[in-house]
C-alpha cells in the first residue's frame, strides 16, 4: 500500500520531535518517533541526548504509560513512524528493530535511509525477519519527494560528519527583496520579530558563530541567545562559541596573510568593543593566517561542526565566493511588496535563488524549503524564507 497523506503529516510531527533535541543530540542523529493507532497518536519520542534512549524507545515507553493494561494489543495494530531508519545494530543502546519486532507494529514509516556503515550487516536479515512477523515497511522510496527532502535535512550534519572532517557552514541573510543587507534608517530592523527569533534558534543549535569586526563595530550586537528554551522549542539552550574575523573587507591574496582571527583569549578586544554579553565557552588562541587562508580557516574550523555565519554583505559574500559554506538561510523582508502579487513574490524568489545556485552551480545546491514568516505584529511585515543547502539526499 502506498502511503496517504496522513502518513506524510504523522512523519512531519516526527520531524517536530526530532528538532527538539537539537542542541543535545549531537554528534547522534536527531530523531522522533510517533505511534499511532486508528489515526489517533498514542506515543510519541524523540531523541534527547547522545547516549541515551532512541527515539523508537521513547515512543514505546510513552505508549506503554499510557496504556498500562492493554499496550500489547494496541502496539500490535498500531503503526510506527520514525523520521530516520530504526538500528539493527548494538551502539551504545541495543537495536531498535528488536522492539519494533517484539510488538509486532502493523507498518513500520520510516523518511531516511541511515548511512551509518554499523547498520549496513544486518539490515535485510532484520527487514526480512520483520516482514515474515507480519510488520509492512514503507522506506523513503515510497514517500513523497518533498516530504524526503525535508527529512533528510534535520540530520545535514549528521551524514556530512560521516563523510568529511569539515564543519558544516550554514551562512545566515536577512536582507530586503532587492538583497540590500544594510537597514534603511527608517526601520529598526530588516526583518520581522518571529524571524529574528528563528536567528536565536540557529544560533543555539550552532558550536561557533563568525562574524565580522564591522558588524560588531557597528551594530553591537549582543549575538547570543535569547528566549527561554520553551519558546525556541529546543530542549536545552546554548551560546555559541564567538570568532571575530577582522581585516577581512576582501580576501585578496595581500589580506589573506595579514587576517587574524580572535576569540576569548583577546578580551580586551571584546570589551573595548563593548560586547562584554559575548562569553565563548572554550577561549581560542588569536590565530594569525600566514598561508592560505582558506587551508589555515578549514583546519581552524574543524574544532566546531556546526558553524553560522552572521555578518555584513561583504564578509558573508566572501564566504560564499569562495564556496566556504555548505547551507544559506535566507530571509528576505517583504517590506513595501504586495504580498499577494504573486508574480511579484515568485520574481524575487527566483532572482535570491538564482544567485545562490550561480555560486555553487546547480546541481549541489538544493531548495529545502521555502515559506512565508509571519508576523504578530500588525504594523509589521511578512517575511520570505528560502533556505539551500548542499544536498543531503540519503
Ligand atoms: C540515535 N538516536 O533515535 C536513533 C539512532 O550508539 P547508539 O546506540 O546511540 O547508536 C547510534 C546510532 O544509531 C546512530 O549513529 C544512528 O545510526 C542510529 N539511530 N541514533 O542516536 C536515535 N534512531
Ligand atoms: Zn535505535
Amino acid at each position: 500500500m502506498s502511503p496517504s497523506n496522513f502518513d506524510e503529516k504523522f512523519l512531519h510531527e516526527c520531524f517536530r520531535l526530532a528538532k527538539l533535541g537539537e542542541t543535545q543530540a549531537f554528534p547522534n542523529p536527531i530523531v522522533g518517533t510517533v505511534i499511532v493507532h486508528n489515526n489517533l497518536i498514542l506515543g510519541k519520542g524523540f531523541h534527547r541526548k547522545s547516549g541515551e534512549a532512541h527515539a523508537e524507545v521513547n515512543a514505546i515507553q510513552d505508549a506503554i504509560a499510557r496504556n498500562p493494561s492493554n499496550y500489547e494489543k494496541l502496539l500490535s495494530e498500531s503503526d510506527i513512524y520514525v523520521s530516520l531508519e530504526p538500528c539493527n545494530h548494538h551502539g551504545k543502546t541495543p537495536p531498535c528493530i528488536d522492539l519494533i519486532k517484539k510488538y509486532k507494529f502493523k507498518r513500520l514509516i520510516f523518511s531516511t535511509r541511515d548511512p551509518n556503515p554499523d547498520l549496513n550487516s544486518a539490515r535485510e536479515a532484520s527487514y526480512k525477519e520483520l516482514l515474515k512477523n507480519g510488520t509492512e515497511i514503507i522506506g523513503p522510496k515510497k514517500i513523497s519527494q518533498e516530504t524526503k527532502i525535508e527529512s533528510d535535512y534535520l540530520n545535514r550534519v549528521f551524514f556530512h560528519k560521516l563523510e568529511s572532517e569539515l564543519p558544516w557552514i550554514n551562512i545566515k541573510i536577512a536582507s530586503y527583496a532587492d538583497g540590500s543587507m544594510i537597514t534603511k534608517v527608517s526601520d529598526q530592523w530588516i526583518t520581522n520579530s518571529n524571524s529574528r527569533k528563528e536567528v536565536h534558534r540557529l544560533r543555539s543549535v550552532n558550536d561557533l558563530l563568525i562574524t565580522g569586526i564591522n558588524t560588531v563595530k557597528m551594530d553591537n550586537p549582543s549575538l547570543n541567545v535569547r528566549y527561554s528554551k520553551v519558546e525556541l522549542k529546543l530542549n536545552d539552550i546554548k551560546n555559541p562559541d564567538l570568532l571575530i574575523l577582522k581585516k577581512t573587507q576582501d580576501f585578496s591574496e595581500k589580506e589573506r596573510r595579514k587576517l587574524n582571527i580572535f576569540t576569548e583569549a583577546e578580551n580586551r578586544t571584546i570589551n573595548e568593543l563593548k560586547v562584554s554579553k559575548l562569553k565563548p565557552k572554550s577561549p581560542g588562541d588569536k590565530v594569525i593566517l600566514e598561508d592560505n587562508l582558506f587551508n589555515s580557516l578549514q583546519e581552524y574550523l574543524k574544532k566546531y561542526p556546526r558553524i553560522i555565519l552572521e555578518a555584513g554583505p561583504k564578509l558573508t559574500s566572501s564566504f560564499i565566493k569562495e564556496g566556504l559554506f555548505n547551507e544559506i538561510t535566507h530571509y528576505i523582508s517583504l517590506k513595501g511588496i504586495d504580498y499577494n502579487n504573486h508574480r511579484l513574490v515568485q520574481n524575487i524568489k527566483a532572482s535570491i535563488l538564482d544567485q545562490h545556485k550561480v555560486l555553487r552551480g546547480n546541481e549541489s545546491l538544493q531548495i529545502i524549503k521555502e515559506e512565508f514568516i509571519p508576523t504578530n505584529n500588525i504594523s509589521d511585515n511578512l517575511d520570505l524564507k528560502i533556505t539551500v543547502a548542499d544536498k543531503t539526499e540519503q
